[in-house]
Order: C-alpha cells, then sequence, then structure tokens
C-alpha cells in the first residue's frame, strides 16, 4: 500500500528528464522487498524459537537418513521434503497448523517399517530409545525417517513473517493446534497405523502422572490406530526407575485401564513388569543400584 501510495506522488511531481530522488526511494523500497524479507525481531511466544538452521539440519538428516542410517527406506528427494515440510507453517498462524496440514510431507517421507519392530512409549523416552539401538531389533517413531528428521527440534512460523520463526514459538500447551504438537500426533498417527506383527509398549511404571496417562499422544492417538488384523500381539513392558518408586504395574490402575482397552479392540497382549534386559541397561549408569545386583553364583 505505502508503496503504491508513494508510487502515485512520485508520478505526479516527476520532472521529464531522468530520475529523481522519487525514483531511487522507489527503487530502494523494490530492492528491499526482494532481498529481505521479514522476520521476527520480537519475543511474540513463551516457548523457544525454531532450531538454529532448521533448514540444513533437515536436509542433511535426510541425506544421512538414506545413505547410511536406513537405505531400505528407498530413494527420496530430500530438497523436496523440506519444501513441504516448511509449507505447513511457513507464513500461517502458529496456533492454527492441523494434523492434516503434514499429510504430503507424511506421504514423501513415509516406508515400510519391519514387523515386529514397532515400539511405542510414553514417559519412557531415552530408555526405549537407547534399548532400540543397542538391540537394533526395534525401530521406534524416531527411528524411522520421518522422526529422525525433527527429532528434538523446534518450528514454527507466522502470518507476519517469512520462514521459520527462530525468536519465540507457542510451547506445547499454549494452544492445541501447533506446529509441533500437530506434527507429531499427525506423524504417531500414520506410524502406528503401520504397526505389524508383535508390538511393543514401554511405559513408566514409577510416574505418579500414570503410567498410561489419558492425555498422552500413546494414549489419544497410538492405541487408537493399531490396525487389530495387523498386529498379532501388543507386549506391554512396563518399566520402574531403579530407585522406585513401583506405583504402577501389570493388572492394575492405569496399566489395568490400557489392558482393558486392547482387550475391548480384539487385541491380544500379554504384559510384564520390569522386563529385566531394559532394567540391565538402566544398570549401566547405576551399578550400585540393589536391583543391578547380579546373581554370580557358580
Ligand atoms: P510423553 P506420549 N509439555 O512422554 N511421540 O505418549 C511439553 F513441553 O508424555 C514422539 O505423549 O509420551 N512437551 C515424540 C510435551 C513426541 C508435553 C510426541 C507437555 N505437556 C509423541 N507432553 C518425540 N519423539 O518427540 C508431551 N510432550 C512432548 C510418539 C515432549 O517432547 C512416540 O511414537 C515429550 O518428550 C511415542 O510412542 C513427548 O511429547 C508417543 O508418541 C512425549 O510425551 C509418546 O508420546
Amino acid at each position: 500500500m505505502f508503496f503504491l501510495i508513494s508510487l502515485h506522488f512520485c508520478r505526479k511531481g516527476k520532472s521529464r528528464n531522468g530520475a529523481t530522488m522519487c525514483d531511487l526511494v522507489l527503487l530502494g523500497l523494490v530492492a528491499l522487498s526482494f532481498t529481505n524479507p521479514p522476520v521476527a525481531t520480537k519475543k511474540e511466544w513463551k516457548g523457544h524459537g525454531s532450531s538454529k538452521n532448521l533448514k540444513e539440519i533437515m536436509i542433511g538428516r535426510c541425506f544421512d537418513y538414506l545413505e547410511n542410517v536406513n537405505p531400505s527406506a528407498g530413494v527420496k528427494d530430500c530438497i523436496k521434503i523440506w519444501e513441504e515440510f516448511l509449507k505447513v507453517f511457513n507464513g500461517k498462524d502458529p496456533c492454527n497448523i492441523k494434523e492434516q496440514d503434514y499429510n504430503i510431507f507424511l506421504r514423501l517421507v513415509e516406508h515400510d517399517i519391519p514387523v515386529s519392530q514397532s515400539i511405542f512409549w510414553s514417559q519412557t523416552r531415552e530408555i526405549t530409545s537407547e534399548f532400540s539401538e543397542i538391540t537394533a531389533s526395534y525401530m521406534p517413531l524416531e527411528s524411522t525417517l520421518t522422526g529422525y528428521l525433527v527429532d528434538g527440534l523446534n518450528w514454527c512460523g507466522s502470518g507476519s513473517i517469512n520462514g521459520p520463526n527462530y525468536v519465540s514459538c507457542p510451547s506445547w500447551n499454549d494452544c492445541e493446534n501447533n506446529a509441533v504438537r500437530s506434527f507429531w500426533r499427525s506423524a504417531s498417527k500414520m506410524y502406528a497405523s503401520k504397526a505389524q506383527g508383535v508390538v511393543t509398549v514401554m511405559l513408566n511404571g514409577s510416574s505418579t502422572a500414570n503410567a498410561f496417562r489419558d492425555t498422552s499422544i500413546f494414549a489419544e492417538i497410538e492405541v487408537g490406530n493399531l490396525d487389530k488384523a495387523k498386529v498379532a500381539l501388543v507386549r506391554l513392558w512396563i518399566i520402574d526407575n531403579l530407585m522406585g518408586p513401583d506405583i504402577e504395574s501389570c493388572g492394575s490402575g492405569s496399566v489395568g485401564k490400557l489392558e482393558l482397552i486392547l482387550t475391548e479392540k480384539g487385541i491380544e497382549y500379554v504384559c510384564e513388569d520390569n522386563h529385566r534386559p531394559v532394567q540391565i541397561l538402566l544398570c549401566v549408569t547405576k551399578a550400585d543400584s540393589p536391583t543391578c545386583k547380579l546373581d554370580l553364583a557358580p
């Protein structure tokens, strides 16, 4: 608008021969509009801004995943993947990003998940990731291309800027439809619907907020999207912290509620408290704990 008004007055006052001061100002404005897309400068939201070098990190992770981490994911276009990811939130209200906005991106990155390697977690992020890596027998969402690209990163846009907002983003609970939360909900839905064979679930038996928390993504999205026709068995592992407390166990409390939901869905399950191999992995860094004493009797 400012540009058009300036143009009008400039035309009126222009001398016949050559450039006026007005032309130079206009030229400057045009140049600015092409070279400096607006970027956020003030903190609008409580949460951290987008991760620095988001584009470079994601494209780098994409090439690394396809070349080294999991070449069986097939041939994919990492630049297009980044472009479709950015399109989801670029120039948009960061509290109005819907789960379905990620559909094109999710189709671009999807690949098969090996049978019986799906593993879900809730409040057990670190141990699930370590256990999966060490055993090389599981592929959690974070080890699929979808999760690998953005795990641990943050991102959002803004209606008034171009590109990611590096200054601030809505935090997880600032608004429901924030870019990160909608992403994980959408990615979790696709991940759960692909699970086949034996499915493993790791829950936190020491959680004071229910091992199977009603509002968790596992409870709200993943359980509901398991396909009974593809899932042969769900293996529930309830893992306590080595030093306790032992709050939740198989067959009672919120775990009992999950068992009931699985039964109602017609999905077979087994439940085990403190699966020993997981406990032994926890013991690597807490060998003095009484739970870690090995029975070395001959
Ligand atoms: P969780 P879940 N505030 O441990 N997934 O069942 C903030 F700031 O409760 C993977 O909800 O388990 N962050 C990832 C939160 C993220 C809050 C989400 C909160 N109130 C879901 N609540 C991932 N890789 O980052 C939740 N979060 C965030 C899939 C926070 O980053 C996996 O396939 C926390 O570490 C897994 O089976 C994460 O969400 C299931 O959904 C998980 O919260 C785990 O979701």
